[in-house]
């Protein structure tokens, strides 16, 4: 467990005057992230908000060696970075005991949709790398068009809510559970408002000695219309929700990390953000029900899951 007073001292290596939207959650989870490292570490990162806002050339936000590779490929790219590692080490070119970790990040959209052939490929090889969804739910570089983790309900720009729509018609995939079923060492979803959790989670992923899945939602403050500076707030009522569980599973076992004691409605989570602003008019209530159902029924699934994997 990382203290605040220990996370203080430590150098941001995500540094300021990047171009990222005030009120951004992206730079919040990509420094909670990068504030949990104890190696020197090796970035790549998908095509989106945050490559384009943090690499404007010819400056760079990043305090670490960084690659940018296309939308598709981050994990590929990762990958690649380690085997060079591996095989340098075992030509006696890097020290045995000089340690490097290797992270990916990418939305949305460059890991549930376009680059989950990279990312699956590269955990079904092994390779030791811990990859971060930062999950803002929509493509919002290119102008807040749907992904696969676009909620139910939402407004985007390809699924705008009007008089003959209410929003997305789908619910969003699992990844966290796609990724779960290559049977890695270690995946989890995680919370830029509960810090700590976040920090531990990074921390027992790069140390887990293969590949490694970090789902983290991010909130957009563009994407999902909330206020800037709500971006914290917003993400935890998330959790308090049940909307976005707080889980991991190490070694095959999963555990939830964050049980609300009370679980809020989830009105409390779709009350701040424009995105469902539409859902207020009296013919789109079914729609606020049919998302309370989601949860409920996906909330009850990890319960039984957990319970399942903590008898066996
Ligand atoms: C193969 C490919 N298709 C489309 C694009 C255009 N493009 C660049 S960023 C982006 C959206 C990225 O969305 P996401 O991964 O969710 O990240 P965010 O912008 O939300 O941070 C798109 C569609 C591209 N660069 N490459
Ligand atoms: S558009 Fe959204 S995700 Fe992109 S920088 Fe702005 S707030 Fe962040």
């Amino acid at each position: 467990m990382a203290s605040l007073k220990e996370l203080s001292k430590k150098q941001d290596l995500l540094s300021p005057g990047h171009r990222l939207c005030a009120g951004c959650g992206v730079s919040i989870v990509v420094r909670q992230v990068m504030l949990a490292t104890e190696n020197p570490t090796v970035v790549a990162c998908a095509t989106g908000c945050l490559e384009v806002a943090t690499t404007i050339f010819p400056y760079t936000a990043w305090r670490v060696p960084f690659i940018h590779n296309a939308f598709e490929n981050a994990a590929a790219t990762i990958s690649g970075v380690e085997a060079m590692y591996n095989a340098l080490v075992k030509k006696g070119k890097i020290p045995k005991d000089k340690r490097i970790d290797f992270i990916a990040f990418g939305g949305d959209g460059g890991t549930y949709d376009i680059g989950l052939q990279s990312l699956s490929g590269a955990l079904e090889r092994g390779h030791r790398f811990l990859y971060v969804c930062y999950n803002n739910e929509a493509y919002m570089n290119t102008g807040i068009q749907r992904s696969s983790a676009t909620p139910y309900g939402a407004h985007t720009t390809t699924g705008p809510a009007g008089d003959v729509s209410f929003g997305k018609k789908q619910d969003r995939k699992d990844l966290t559970q796609i990724v779960a079923a290559h049977k890695i060492p270690y995946a989890a979803q995680a919370s830029p408002s509960h810090w700590n959790d976040l920090v531990t989670k990074v921390k027992k992923a790069l140390n887990c000695g293969g590949p490694s899945f970090i789902n983290v939602i991010a909130n957009c403050n563009r994407g999902w219309r909330n206020d800037t500076g709500k971006a914290v707030e917003v993400c935890r009522v998330a959790v308090q929700t049940c909307y976005w569980p707080l889980y991991e599973i190490e070694n095959g076992k999963l555990k939830i990390n964050v049980k609300p004691k009370e679980k809020k409605p989830i009105e409390e989570w779709l009350k701040y953000q424009g995105r469902f602003s539409h859902l207020k008019r009296p013919e789109n209530r079914h729609v606020i029900d049919e998302i309370q159902q989601i949860i409920d029924r996906d909330w009850e699934r990890l319960l039984t899951l957990e319970k399942a994997h903590q008898s066996q």
